[in-house]
């Protein structure tokens, strides 16, 4: 039987600034989720990227005095590279600059066209670069002075255009319908429910097109008109399935099985873009899941505030691995969650270093010193069976993406091995009954195996070198099997001193 598919996305960012640890945070959480598809033995299609058009990256361009294709170009040059240096397992690294993108926008937009959804008229209404997100006056609170703002908080300008327009209004019901049908579709429920009431409330058909300027894809047989840059950027998903031409790749990994983006744009996955699919009649995404903010010691990140942090940075600074544990295991998963270096180095310590790096390196260095580097044999020793059922533990938590709860059943391990170790006190044994010495290092060590098994798709650099220091992989561990020297997995962590 061929092994089952699974397509996985993050949003695909803005490159009109240097990433943030929110994008390290999205791109970490995908990746994770990735790799534990991965190990389960499925056929992963893991894609990220950069969205390049609009506005914002006009805007952004000019600011900066450059050329908006060369802003792109660099800046996602930096979200590739945070990619490759958090170990983000991505199987395509999407730009919507793409020709073979625009291709698929195009045939996208030609389907809806064929089916009588767009039509020619003028925009006039509220528009937030910000966001790049029309909103209805009815959304809006006042900002300072005669300033609008978004329910994002982003300023919003009046703007008049002639514009394409898509017939959102049309598929008010058809939306009302698949989120009663298919509650799963949008995750978790409170974003659900903000999604039903912002489609119950009515919707207005959107602006799909833009005139005032040129920096995106060309609307098919409109001349002066690009694409309103939504519509471009959310047909990454399919261009990346193989969209329009690949007939095999679409039946592969189309639909994609999850959407993991941000709560701030569930609006525009979970309304237009089923709408655009419908409209277009291709199959929808089987999820749509809007994880929280990652705030600094409870502030969200902005560039205004300056609280930017480079994650690049900080992986360089604790460990990859170290960073992408916090992230993982310290925010509950679809809720907003906070951070701070203390936070880190506290977490990774406790569980990390002391916990699951005690653990290791103590049996470890036992058997180096008393077994001469041989894995010990059980004998008689019973099995304390202390990782019983964790696989399943694990595989439950991510069925329901609580990344979190998946990592706290191995720390729970953690914990109930450095217990067994500390009560049975094998040094003390060694004098008085080596051979139960033996037997308690041996399924000490072969917890660790099974933790380090169990860790693979959350840090999987360490936790290869983990398996690797047991001598282990999927099967139980062969007492007899010689181990390579103990070395330390996960060092201490320190704050760096302030000078
Ligand atoms: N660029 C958008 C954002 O960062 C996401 C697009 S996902 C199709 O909000």
């Amino acid at each position: 039987m061929p092994a089952e598919n699974f397509y996985i996305t993050t949003a695909i960012s803005y490159p009109n600034g240097r990433p943030h640890i929110g994008h390290a945070y999205e791109a970490i959480a995908a990746d994770a989720i990735a790799r534990f598809h991965r190990l389960q033995g499925k056929n992963v299609y893991f894609q990220t990227g950069t969205d390049e058009h609009g506005l914002k990256m006009v805007q952004a361009a000019r600011d900066k005095g450059v050329e908006v294709a060369a802003l792109a170009e660099e800046m996602s040059g930096y979200f590739k590279a945070m990619c490759d240096a958090l170990d983000i397992s991505y199987d395509r690294f999407i730009r919507t600059s793409e020709p073979e993108h625009h291709s698929a926008s195009q045939a996208l937009w030609r389907a809806m066209e064929a089916r009588g959804d767009l039509y020619k008229g003028r925009y006039e209404g509220w528009y937030s670069v910000r966001d790049e997100a029309f909103y209805d006056e009815k959304e809006l609170t006042p900002g300072q002075g005669d300033e609008k703002l978004s329910p994002q908080g982003t300023p919003v300008t009046w703007t008049v255009e002639e514009s394409w327009f898509f017939r959102l209004s049309k598929y008010q019901q058809p939306l009302l319908d698949l989120y009663n049908a298919q509650p799963e579709f949008i995750q978790p429920d409170s974003r659900r429910n903000e999604v039903m009431r912002f489609v119950e409330g009515g919707l207005s058909d959107l602006s799909v097109s833009r005139t005032s300027f040129d920096w995106g894809v060309k609307v098919p047989g409109s001349d002066g008109h690009v694409m309103y840059v939504w519509v471009d950027a959310l047909t990454n998903y399919l261009t990346g399935a193989g969209y329009p031409d690949d007939a095999d790749r679409m039946a592969k990994f189309w639909p994609a099985d999850l959407h993991l983006i941000g709560k701030d744009i569930v609006r525009f996955h979970a309304v237009y873009w089923p709408a655009f699919l419908m409209s277009a009649g291709i199959a929808l995404p089987k999820q749509v899941f809007g994880h929280g903010f990652l705030l600094n010691r409870g502030e969200k990140m902005s560039k205004s505030t300056g609280n930017i942090v480079d994650s690049v940075e900080l992986g360089e600074r604790y460990g990859v691995d170290a960073l992408r544990y916090f992230l993982l295991r310290d925010v509950s998963f679809g809720n907003d969650g906070s951070w701070s270096e203390e936070a880190i180095v506290l977490r990774c310590n406790a569980e990390l270093a002391n916990g699951l790096g005690n653990l290791a390196q103590r049996s470890l260095s036992m058997i180096a010193k008393n077994c001469d580097g041989l894995l010990p044999d059980p004998g008689v020793e019973p099995d304390p069976k202390l990782a019983d059922g964790l696989e399943d533990r694990i595989a439950d938590a991510m069925t329901s993406l609580a990344l979190h709860k998946a990592l706290e059943a191995v720390a729970g391990v953690v914990t109930a091995a450095n217990q067994y170790f500390a009560d049975n006190a094998p040094w003390a044994l060694r004098k008085t009954d080596p051979a139960r010495a033996d037997g308690v290092l041996y399924w000490t060590a072969e917890t660790v195996r099974r933790i380090a098994l169990s860790l693979r798709w959350a840090v999987p650099e360490s936790a290869d070198q983990l398996l690797a220091l047991v001598g282990g992989g999927e099967g139980v561990l062969v007492p007899g099997t010689a181990l390579p020297a103990p070395q330390g997995v996960f060092p201490r962590l320190e704050l760096p001193t302030l000078t």
